[in-house]
C-alpha cells in the first residue's frame, strides 16, 4: 500500500511526480502542493537529475483540479487564512514550473481539470494520448479561472484572447485534438504508460522519437475559430454577451450559450475583466498575481461556496447565484 498523495522517486536522471490521489480524481490538497514544491526546489539545481517527469497513477485522471470543497469547508468554519495560504501556495508551484529550467515533462491520459492544467501546462512538454481531455470549469463553482491559464491560454503557440476567453468562460472540454491544435499540447502518444518508461529510460528526445505521431481527429475549436473570434475576443462580459446576440451563427451561439448555463454571472463578469487584464501582463508571474488578488475578492462573494455546494457536495446542480456583481468590483483589484 502506497498512501503518499504524490509519490516522489529519481529514475536514472529523472525526477518523477506521480500523482496519487485517484479517489479524488487526483485533486490537488496543500499536502500535495507541498511535495511537489519541495521536490522540484530539490531538483533544480541537483546535476544528477536532467528532467522531471509528472503522471498519474489512476487511470481515469490526470488530475481533477484543486481540493475546492476542503475550501469550502474553510471558509464555512470561518477560516479564510488557510484558503489564500493553499491557493498562494498553489500558485507559487505553478510558477515554479512556467519558469523551470530542465525539461518538464506531463502526460495525460484522462482527465485535466482547473488546477491539473496548472501543475502540467506550464512545463516544456505536454504530451496527451486519445484517452485525454481537459477544461476550465471554474465558473461552475462560481470562481475564476486560475492557476495561470487565464495568462497562458491567451499564449499557446495558436491561441488568442478570444480563444483563452472562451475556454474560461463556457468550461468546454477541450479533445486531444482541440488540445495539439492550440498547441496547449506538444506531442501526441498512443500508450502514455509505454511512453512514460522511455523518458526515464531513454530521455525525453529519444522517447519522443519514437512514440510521438500525430492524428487525424478534427477539432471542433479549429472548426469553430472564426465564431469564437467573433465573439469572446471582444472585452468584458457585457461585450461579449452583445457580440453573442449579434452573432449570425446561431448554431454556434446556442452551442455556447448551453456550456455556461449553469455559470455563475458574477464569475463570468470577473473572469472576462481578468482575462482582458491579463493580456497586457508581462510575465505568467504577474498573471497568476492578478488571479491571486481577483481569487480572494471572489472567494469571499457567496457565489463560491454556493457553486461548489451544487456541483461537488450535493451534485444538485441547482445553484442559487446572486444578481450579477459590477465589473468595477473585480477591475479594482487588477493590474
Ligand atoms: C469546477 C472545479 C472543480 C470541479 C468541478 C468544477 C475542481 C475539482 C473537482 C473535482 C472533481 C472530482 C473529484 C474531486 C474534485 O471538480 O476544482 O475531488 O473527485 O477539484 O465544476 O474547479
Amino acid at each position: 500500500m502506497n498512501e503518499q498523495p504524490v509519490i516522489v522517486s529519481v529514475r536514472h536522471h529523472t525526477g518523477v511526480l506521480e500523482l496519487n490521489r485517484p479517489q479524488a480524481l487526483n485533486s490537488l490538497n496543500h499536502e500535495m502542493i507541498r511535495i511537489i514544491t519541495d521536490a522540484l526546489e530539490q531538483w533544480r539545481e541537483d546535476p544528477e537529475i536532467h528532467q522531471v517527469l509528472i503522471v498519474s497513477t489512476s487511470p481515469k485522471a490526470f488530475c481533477a483540479g484543486g481540493d475546492v470543497r476542503s475550501a469550502r469547508e474553510g471558509i464555512l468554519a470561518g477560516d479564510h487564512t488557510e484558503v489564500d495560504q493553499f491557493l498562494s501556495d498553489e500558485y507559487a508551484m505553478d510558477n515554479l514550473i512556467g519558469t523551470y529550467p530542465k525539461p518538464y515533462i506531463a502526460v495525460w491520459d484522462g482527465i485535466v481539470m482547473g488546477g491539473g492544467l496548472g501543475v502540467s501546462s506550464h512545463g516544456s512538454h505536454r504530451v496527451t494520448t486519445e484517452k485525454a481531455w481537459a477544461s476550465m470549469p471554474e465558473m461552475a463553482i462560481g470562481y475564476i479561472t486560475d492557476v495561470g491559464i487565464s495568462w497562458s491560454s491567451q499564449r499557446w503557440p495558436h491561441s488568442s484572447l478570444a480563444i483563452g476567453a472562451f475556454i474560461g468562460l463556457t468550461g468546454y472540454r477541450m479533445t486531444a485534438a482541440d488540445m495539439l491544435h492550440l498547441g496547449l499540447a506538444t506531442h501526441f502518444v498512443d500508450d502514455a504508460a509505454d511512453f512514460a518508461a522511455d523518458v526515464i529510460g531513454l530521455g525525453i528526445d529519444a522517447a519522443l522519437g519514437e512514440h510521438a505521431i500525430s492524428t487525424d481527429a478534427p477539432s471542433q475549436i479549429a472548426e469553430w475559430r472564426p465564431d469564437i473570434e467573433a465573439t469572446f475576443g471582444a472585452g468584458s462580459w457585457a461585450d461579449i454577451d452583445a457580440a453573442l446576440d449579434a452573432h449570425p451563427d446561431r448554431e454556434f451561439v446556442g452551442t455556447v450559450r448551453e456550456l455556461m448555463k449553469n455559470g455563475s454571472p458574477s464569475a463570468r463578469i470577473a473572469a472576462a475583466e481578468l482575462y482582458v487584464a491579463n493580456r497586457d501582463a508581462p510575465t505568467l508571474r504577474a498573471g497568476l498575481d492578478n488571479e491571486e488578488r481577483l481569487g480572494e475578492l471572489v472567494r469571499r462573494q457567496p457565489d463560491f461556496v454556493e457553486g461548489i455546494r451544487a456541483v461537488l457536495v450535493d451534485k444538485t446542480q441547482d445553484a442559487q447565484w446572486t444578481a450579477p456583481h459590477d465589473p468595477e468590483e473585480y477591475r479594482a483589484v487588477l493590474r
